[in-house]
Order: C-alpha cells, then sequence, then structure tokens
C-alpha cells in the first residue's frame, strides 16, 4: 500500500573538509523510491537552514552522481536560483521542499528523463539552490524545465532566474558563469 515514485531518487550530503579533496566530502545519504519514504527521510534529517555554512544536499535519480564529471551531468547545467543573505529564514527551507517535490512528482512532462537532479548550497555569501539537466545545448527542453521549475517555486512573474553550462561554472571559479537562457 505504499505510494511508489516513478524512479528512485538518492540523497548526497556535501560537508567541506577542507583537508579533504572535493570528491571525498560528498556521501550518499540514502536512496528512496516511495512517497512515504522520502517523507520518513525529511522528517528525520536536518532542514537546509539549520546546516553550517559550506555543507549541502543533493537529490539525484538514482544512479547520477551529483558531480559535473557523471556522464548524465557532464554535458548539462543548471537552472540556479540564488537567495539573498536575508532570505535564509524565510525562504530557503520552503524552496529546498518544493524543489524536492518537483523532482519527485515529475511534473517535467517529456523531459522528465532530461532532469539529473537538484542541489542546496548553504553558504556564508548567500544560498544557492539549482535544478541540474542533462543536455546544455537541448533549448526547448531546458526552456521547458526552467518554466515548470520556475511555476513549482511560485516565484513571481517579476523574477528571473538562469540557466549555466557546468563546462562554464567549472572553468569560472570566482566570476559567475555567463546564462545560456533566462525564465
Ligand atoms: P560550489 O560548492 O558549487 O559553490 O563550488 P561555491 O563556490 O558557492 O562554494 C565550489 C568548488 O567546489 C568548485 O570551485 C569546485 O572546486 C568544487 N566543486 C563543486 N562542484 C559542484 C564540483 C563538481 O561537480 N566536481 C568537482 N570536481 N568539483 C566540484
Amino acid at each position: 500500500e505504499l505510494n511508489p515514485l516513478m524512479t528512485s531518487w538518492a540523497l548526497w550530503f556535501f560537508k567541506n573538509e577542507r583537508s579533504r579533496a572535493w570528491r571525498e566530502n560528498l556521501q550518499m545519504v540514502t536512496r528512496f523510491d516511495t512517497v512515504e519514504d522520502f517523507w520518513a527521510l525529511y522528517n528525520n534529517i536536518k532542514l537546509p537552514s539549520k546546516l553550517s555554512p559550506g555543507c549541502d544536499y543533493a537529490l539525484f535519480r538514482d544512479g547520477i552522481e551529483p558531480m559535473w564529471e557523471d556522464s548524465s551531468n557532464k554535458r548539462g547545467g543548471r537552472w540556479l536560483v540564488s537567495l539573498a543573505k536575508q532570505l535564509r529564514h524565510l525562504d530557503l527551507d520552503r524552496l529546498w521542499l518544493d524543489t524536492m517535490l518537483c523532482l519527485i512528482g515529475e511534473g517535467f512532462g517529456d523531459y522528465g528523463p532530461d532532469v539529473c537532479g537538484a542541489v542546496v548550497n548553504i553558504r556564508t555569501k548567500g544560498d544557492k539552490i539549482a535544478l541540474w539537466t542533462r543536455e546544455a545545448d537541448s533549448q526547448a527542453s531546458v526552456m521547458h524545465i526552467g518554466r515548470v521549475y520556475k511555476e513549482c517555486l511560485g516565484l513571481s512573474m517579476k523574477a528571473t532566474i538562469g540557466y549555466q553550462a557546468h563546462a562554464d561554472t567549472a572553468t569560472k571559479s570566482n566570476s559567475l558563469a555567463r546564462n545560456k537562457f533566462v525564465v
């Protein structure tokens, strides 16, 4: 009598230990494939706003690692929501929950398989939430996913979010990568 999800998902946690390489700081917490197991997990872990700066959560389709190098991500990119510092307590936890529900609820129609996962970065300079897609050059897919995602988050018509290719993000360590698309 459990409610199955369309596919199985994995939650990852990143903790910034400076003595270790980026990859070694990333660990899979658990996998789940039912609505009930999602809520059991959600109710047992800290909200993003309670994590220390430098930490991330990532929710990805089972089998895709939440890194640029994964074969499902290497040609992809992300729709990025940057949060003003003051918004942490107001919006961060709600936006991350809505992002996860948007993913596991599979609201992207035929483009669903292009959605790889999502990441929340807790950072002193400003938190970020991003939805990662598979092919940065698939304009129709990226734009459709961006419009659905913006709707899921309930962002105002005036707000815009930008999409950057991981290849651009990975080569620009300091300045922000250029937007390939905007919705
Ligand atoms: P970040 O944590 O995405 O954002 O990237 P931040 O700048 O707001 O902290 C910080 C750094 O982590 C990057 O400059 C990379 O050195 C490393 N890093 C982040 N990601 C997502 C990856 C990845 O997918 N692969 C590798 N190899 N390093 C990454």
